[in-house]
This record gives C-alpha cells, structure tokens and sequence, in this order.
C-alpha cells in the first residue's frame, strides 16, 4: 500500500528516570517513554514509544517463553546519565544511558561496545525510528532470505511481505524477519557477533549503512521501537539467545527431511499415482509428495475434487503404503459461498476480517472472491485448526501454506484452467486483531508482517492436537521473526536460471541466520524452462537444502528428477542418496537447532568469524560444523574454486586431502558437486535407502576423518512422535583423538536414554588412513578380517586408503585404537 512518509519528530532528551522492576529501568522523554532491560542470558531490551504503552510484552514473534528478567538495578552515571549493569552465570551486559541527547550504549561481558542506538524519532501515526552505530569493517547479515549479497551492508530493505516472483533484485518478498546478525572484526581482536530483533509485525525499513556509510537506521512503521540487542562473542552465542527469545524448531518428522516431489499441476489421483510409482520404479529418493491446489473441489480449501480425487483416503493410504506421505496446500483465503458449509459456518462465528466500517472483505484469489480468517485471534486460529481434522482423519501428513502474505488481487482474466491476476490488491481499508491483544482492532496493515506466521501457529498447533503421536510438518511460503516454531520457509516463486540458483543458495543461508533452519528453494526452479545441466546442479546442491523439495509451475515441462535425460537422472539418484546416506547427520543439525538454535546450513564465517575471506564468501555453506559444500553453480563450469579455510578438509568423494586456509581449485564434471569434510569430525551416516521409512542395511556407519579432535552425539529416535521429548531417544556419544600421522582414538559412549534399538552392525570408516599397524578394540587387538562373532565382536579391513571396522553394537561403550604403520 502506497504510504504518505511518516513525519518523525526526533527525541531530544531523558527528563526523568526511575528503577523498573526485574531488571531495568523507565525513561520518560517528554513526548515518549522507554523502558530498558536486561535479560538474565545478556540480552538487552530497549522499548520506546510515543504515549504511554509499551510495545506489549510477548509480542507475537517472541516464543511462549517470558523474558527471563535478571536483577540488574539501575544507577546514575557521573556527571550524566544512567546506567544498567547484570553479569550472571548465562550471560551479561552494561548499558549506558544518555541523557541528553538521548542513546543508549550495549556492552558486553568484556567491555566491548555492542550497540549504540540513536537519534530515536516517532511519528504521529504510530511509527517508530532507530539508528544503529555501524563500525567500518563490520559485516551485516540477517533479513531473512533477501536478495542480493548475503552481507546486507550498503543497500536498503523493505519488511513488508509481500506476494512476487523471485529476482534477483527483488525487495521485499515473501517474509520479513527484522532481525540482524553483525560481524565485528577489528584489528588486533577477536572477531565478535551480536544480534539485534526490531521486533514488531508491522511492516519495517532497513537502511544497512546505505544512505549513511557508519549507520543503520531501522524504522517500524508502527507499535514504536521494540529492539533487543542479543551478544555473541560468538554466532552460535548470537543465535542461542536470539532462538530463547523467539523460539525455535522442535525436531520434524523424519520423512519431512526426506526428499519432496511437487508440482502445480498433479491433476488427479492417476497422475500423482503414476509420479509415486515413477519415483520408486527409478529409486529417486523421496518421501512425500506435495499437492498443489489442483486437488481441490473450485479452489475450495479443505475439500478434494470430487471426480480428479474421488478417494482421497484410500489414494494415501496407497501411497503411504508405498513410503510417501502426502503434504496438501491450503491457503488462507476462504471461497465467499454461501452453499458451502466453511464458509458460511466462518460467516457464523464471523472469524473473517473485515473493512474499518464493518463491511466483510473480500479480494480475489484461485476461488474468486475469497474471505480471509482473522488469525490474530485465538478462536479464529482454533477454528481454522479445526477445519484440518478431515484430513488430519483422511492421512494427510503435513500442510503447505501458500498465499498467506496474504496474496490476492482486484481484477483478473479466466480463460479455462489459466487464471491471470492483473492486479495485486491490499488490504487497504481492513481492519484485524492485534495478535499481542486479540481484543483491539488495529489496521491489518499494522499487523500484517505477522499474518502466515499466525496461520502456520494455527496450523502446527491443530497438527499436534488432532494427531498427538506424529510431529507436524508445516511449509510456509510466508513468515515473521519466530516462523521457526511452526513451519519450514520455502522461498517462493523462482526462475529457472542460473543466477537464481546461485542466489537460492544466498537466501538460504539468509534464512539460516534469521533462525530459520529448515528451509530450501524449489529444487529446479518454479517458472521458467529449465535445462538438463541446470537441473542436475540444482539437484546437487537441492539435495542438500534443509528443506529438499522439487518443485514446479503447471505450465511449464514436467520437472521431475527423471524428466532430463538417463544422465541427469543418475545425477539426481545420487545426489539424493547421499542425502539419505546423511540422514543421521542432518538429523543431528535438525536436533542441534532443537537445543541451541543453530542453524543447519551456516555460512564460511561461522566457524571461522576470525577469517576475514571467509566473511566475505556466499557460494559455498557449511552443512552443520563439518561439511563444506561448493556447489557449481554457473553453466558450463566443470571445475571451481573453493575456499577452504583453516584446518585440513578431505573430500568426501575421492578422499583427496587439502590444508586450509587457501584457495583450491576443483574439478567438478557434471557428476560431481565438490564437497569436504573438515579434518577431525565424526559423521554419523547410513546407507541409503528409496525413503527414510525403509530399513538400511547399515543403519549406522561413522565415517571418521582424522587431523583434529571431535566430539559429538548420535541421536536416534522414532523420528515420528514426540515421544522423544519425554526421554525416548538414544543418545550415543562419540570422540575422536587424532593427530596426523599419529594414532587414532574413537570413543563410542554407551548408548543412553529410553530409545530402544536392536543389536545391530556399526562400520566405521578413517579415512585417510594409511595401512594400520595394528587396530584395537577396547584394548584387545584385532587380527585382520576375522569373524564377526569374534568375542570382541569385530573385524577389520584396509582398502585404498580407508579403514573399515565393523562391529555388533548392543548399545554398550566401545573404543577404537588404530595405530598407524611403522
Ligand atoms: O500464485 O498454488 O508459490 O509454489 O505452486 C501462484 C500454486 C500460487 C504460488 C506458490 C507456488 C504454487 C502456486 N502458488
């Protein structure tokens, strides 16, 4: 919606300031107040505001968790000023309070300055603006998965989500996440991260030093400044404080990190029947099976086409026998049809928003005129949730939002099954409930940044209730800060080009440092044609997406993995078999933001924030701590550069061994996406299978990369309820000793927690390794290849470098010695 700019009217000073309780302190500002606060974990909260209301506190972002409030107490500063002190065991901060003009200064633990907010200003209409100190040399990430570089610095950003196909310069899109993520590196010092979270579901700017090279003005167009300030040192630290604020991902289903097959266009039972046989016929890994709106009766949700799905449950039932689960779409707007029993019982309960005079609203979408629901409400949200349960009963697995910016139009043009918006609509005169007091009505547009987030909460949470002994699964196309606790974020409708390949990979990695760990781009590009070479490197990094979904538009060619030719296939088959072969780590990384908020694809620099190359690197991503990936990502490129950072890294097809930090360059024939592991990892694998539900035949095979000490933690569970939670899962600690050229150590802990597994055979595989000496078993030494029934159970053998050691594991601690040759 076009906005007359807001007239902003700047804060000139503290006049008074008084000790809040639980950790802050209350400013009055004349025209405005604020309130700072300390946090127990370090992070700081600076909310200001015209008038006398606070920005509620929680706001829709933030998670259920309250704000653990420390007990810093508030003092005056010599000659001026105020100040804010806690240091505890999870974290700590300093702020510092000016008075005149007013700002507020954020330091950490060591002393180190964080933040410096400034120049606060409001206008009359509610909006709110900040800027930020940005130091030169500082890097700037987060936004989301915006376009363009992943170092935000230097452009201007729109937060308004919005409904538009994929460019390369594109702004805004799909989702807003007002959170970013700096990279301090400064001479003579460790390189430090903090984060900063303008909360608030308003549609927001961001000026990342643009207009001004050493500033970064924030403004929210309404609700006032609601900023928290999370400190690192490190990314991890940033991430861990900002996901115990917002919340974050509870584990998927197992399938649900499986690989997606989806298109516009599946049309009927048959044609999705003949896709799933396809898939199994060929061995193209997949595990769930997308249907777009094509399965609904006139684009009604929650209903099937009654001659194209005639039986909707015994068609999964089918497929679910066969290993897939099916993910429908349901958008948020309601066909406005009085004969139709969701609309009218809508009607009924009036859950639809409306204009500010009290006229029902309705805009245009794949129904026609369409009502949308009023998620903002807890009623609203349990009576959307409630429509699920038909297909919840019928099997379906998981819920795809699409439309949910929301996206619909004023006028359009039928022509059979085409259907052409000529003109996007806003909600312009539409009123909605403030999600952090359902009671008022505030304009949909000062809300609106939150509307997907609130129809995926609804969603997730009637998933879990009406089918408590399954995780749900939720695929967002759009999302707020938070969006994490309830769906995956697809990124919209791309290209099929190269560029946009190139830049899936940026947005991704965008997400990942928004707290958004499960995330992917369709694989193949949305719209547009899409090449065999094109495909097949999309697939190769695709397959390693979060989130791995083949996806496309009706129109164009069918893009399934077998569409391209013999060779693509093949190409496609063995991308997405490592990515069962991976399963148990990739599952580890899904856990591991489960706990800390890490994501799973991380950029170069966030092991290395100390690596200014590093910093500067968006093509390439790290999988979890110990894989990097550097996909191909231009047409015609048969080998590529990568970058390497610090530490030895061996790639994981032909074991080929380099020392970091240095450039390399590779060679990548169409066959090959160059991928290595760092020196000193453990990585849990399997072998692959044709969906997750499928028994491998080595269900556990440690693939050990010696030159550095590692230590991490199988996690295996039922991958399907959430039984985990009350301590049904086995957890099996591993840890690695090594040394180049020395002897090896791998310490297997015994197996702990509820989590049955029967005795089964664990391979594992050093790699790198030169012929042993000998190799030990819990201090018992080996002979070559004996039998397995061994007492120790376990034999060994050498080939072409690698050392296989296989051995009966009933779950108790086991060691490995493997001394090199003389
Ligand atoms: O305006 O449901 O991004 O994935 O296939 C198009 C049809 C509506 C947009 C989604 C896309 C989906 C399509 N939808």
């Amino acid at each position: 919606m076009p906005r007359r700019p807001s007239r902003f009217a700047p804060i000139a000073q503290v006049t008074r300031w008084t000790s809040a309780e639980r950790g802050g302190v209350d400013l009055d500002l004349g025209e405005a107040v604020a309130r700072v606060e300390i946090a127990r974990d370090g992070a700081v909260r600076v909310r200001a505001t015209t008038g006398r209301a606070l920005p509620a506190d929680p706001s829709e972002a933030l998670g259920r968790e309250p704000w653990r409030a420390s007990n810093a107490e508030a003092f005056a500063l010599e000659p001026a000023g105020v100040a804010l002190a806690f240091d505890g065991a999870d974290g700590a901060a300093r702020v510092e309070i000016d008075e005149r003009p007013f700002a507020v200064r954020v330091f950490d633990r060591s002393g180190r300055e964080i933040a410096h907010l400034l120049d606060f200003a409001f206008a009359q209409d509610g909006a709110g603006r900040v800027a930020l100190r940005a130091a030169p040399g500082e890097r700037w990430f987060g936004l989301g998965g915006k376009t363009g570089a992943l170092d935000r610095r230097g452009r201007s950003f729109v937060l308004r989500n919005r409904d538009h196909p994929v460019g390369d310069r594109v702004d805004p899109l799909y989702h807003s996440i007002p959170f970013l993520l700096r990279l301090a590196n400064s001479e003579g010092e460790a390189a430090r991260a903090d984060g900063m979270l303008l909360d608030g579901c308003a549609p927001s700017h961001f000026d990342v030093a643009a207009s001004e090279r050493l500033r970064v003005v924030a403004t929210a167009q309404a609700g006032g400044i609601d900023a928290t300030i999370f400190p690192g040192p490190s990314p991890d630290d940033v991430l861990r404080r900002y996901t115990a604020r917002t919340g974050r991902i509870t584990r998927p289903p197992l399938w649900a990190l499986g690989h997606h097959q989806s298109r516009w266009g599946y049309r009927s039972a048959r044609d999705v029947r003949r896709v799933a046989r396809e898939a199994r016929r060929r061995r193209i890994p997949t595990d769930a099976i997308h249907l777009d709106i094509d399965y609904m009766d006139a684009y009604r949700v929650f209903t099937w086409h009654p001659r194209r799905f005639p039986d909707p449950r015994g068609l999964l039932q089918e497929l679910r026998d066969a290993g897939f689960r099916v993910v429908t779409i349901i958008d948020p707007g309601v066909k406005v049809d009085e004969r139709w029993a969701v609309h009218r019982d809508g009607e009924a309960r009036d859950v639809f928003l409306r204009r500010r005079d009290g006229s029902p609203y309705s805009l245009k979408v794949w129904p026609r005129d369409s009502a949308l629901p009023d998620f903002g409400r807890p009623e609203v949200r349990a009576w959307w949730g409630t429509q699920h349960e038909p297909f919840v009963d019928a099997g379906v697995a998981g819920i795809w939002n699409d439309m949910n910016e929301p996206a619909g139009w004023k006028r359009e043009l039928r022509a059979g099954r085409l259907i052409l918006p000529l003109q996007a609509q806003d909600l312009g005169d539409v009123v909605a409930s403030d999600p952090a007091d359902p009671k008022r009505r505030v304009s949909h547009e000062s809300v609106r940044n939150a509307y997907g987030h609130l129809e995926c909460r609804a969603t997730h949470e009637a998933l879990a209730r009406l089918d408590p002994e399954r995780r749900p699964f939720v695929l967002s196309r759009s999302g707020h800060a938070g969006i994490q606790r309830y769906a995956a974020l697809w990124t919209g409708d791309t290209t099929s080009s190269w560029s946009q390949l190139a830049l899936s990979v940026r947005m991704l990695l965008g997400l990942s440092v928004s707290g958004v760990p499960f995330c992917g781009a369709d694989i193949g590009g949305f719209a547009g044609w899409c090449s065999p070479e094109l495909f097949a490197r999309w697939m190769q990094i695709g397959a390693l997406y979060p989130f791995a979904r083949t996806h496309s538009m009706w129109l164009k060619h069918r893009q399934e993995p077998w569409r391209f030719g013999k060779r693509v296939e093949s190409i496609a088959r063995a991308a997405l078999e490592l990515r069962m072969r991976l399963l148990p780590y990739l599952y580890g990384l899904f856990c591991e933001a489960e706990a800390s908020g890490a994501p799973v694809w991380r950029p170069m620099f966030w092991s290395n924030p100390d690596d200014e190359r590093a910093g500067a690197i968006d093509d390439q991503v790290m999988l979890g701590r110990d894989l990097l990936v550097a996909p191909v990502l231009e047409r015609g490129a048969r080998e590529r550069d990568v970058y390497l950072p610090a530490g030895a890294w061996t790639a994981i097809d032909d074991d080929a061994r380099y020392i970091g930090p240095r450039m390399v360059r590779v060679a990548a024939p169409l066959e090959r996406i160059p991928i290595f592991a760092r020196g000193g990892s453990v990585l849990p694998m399997r072998s692959t299978v044709r969906h997750v539900g499928e028994i491998p035949e080595e269900p556990l095979v440690l693939e050990v990369y010696p030159g550095g000490d590692a230590a991490t933690v199988v996690i295996e569970d039922d991958g399907e309820s959430p039984a985990y939670r009350v301590g049904m899962e086995a957890r099996t600690p591993v840890r690695l000793r090594s040394r180049a050229g020395g002897r090896l150590r791998l310490e297997v802990g015994g197996r702990e927690g509820e989590f049955g597994i029967d005795t089964r055979t664990v391979r594992v595989a050093v790699h790198g390794c030169p012929t042993p000496n000998s190799v030990w078993i819990d201090a018992v030494r080996l002979p070559v290849a004996g039998r397995p029934d061994d007492e120790v159970g376990a034999i060994w053998h050498w080939e072409g470098g690698v050392l296989h050691v296989r051995w009966t594991d009933a779950g108790a601690a086991r060691s490995l010695e493997v001394d090199p040759a003389p």
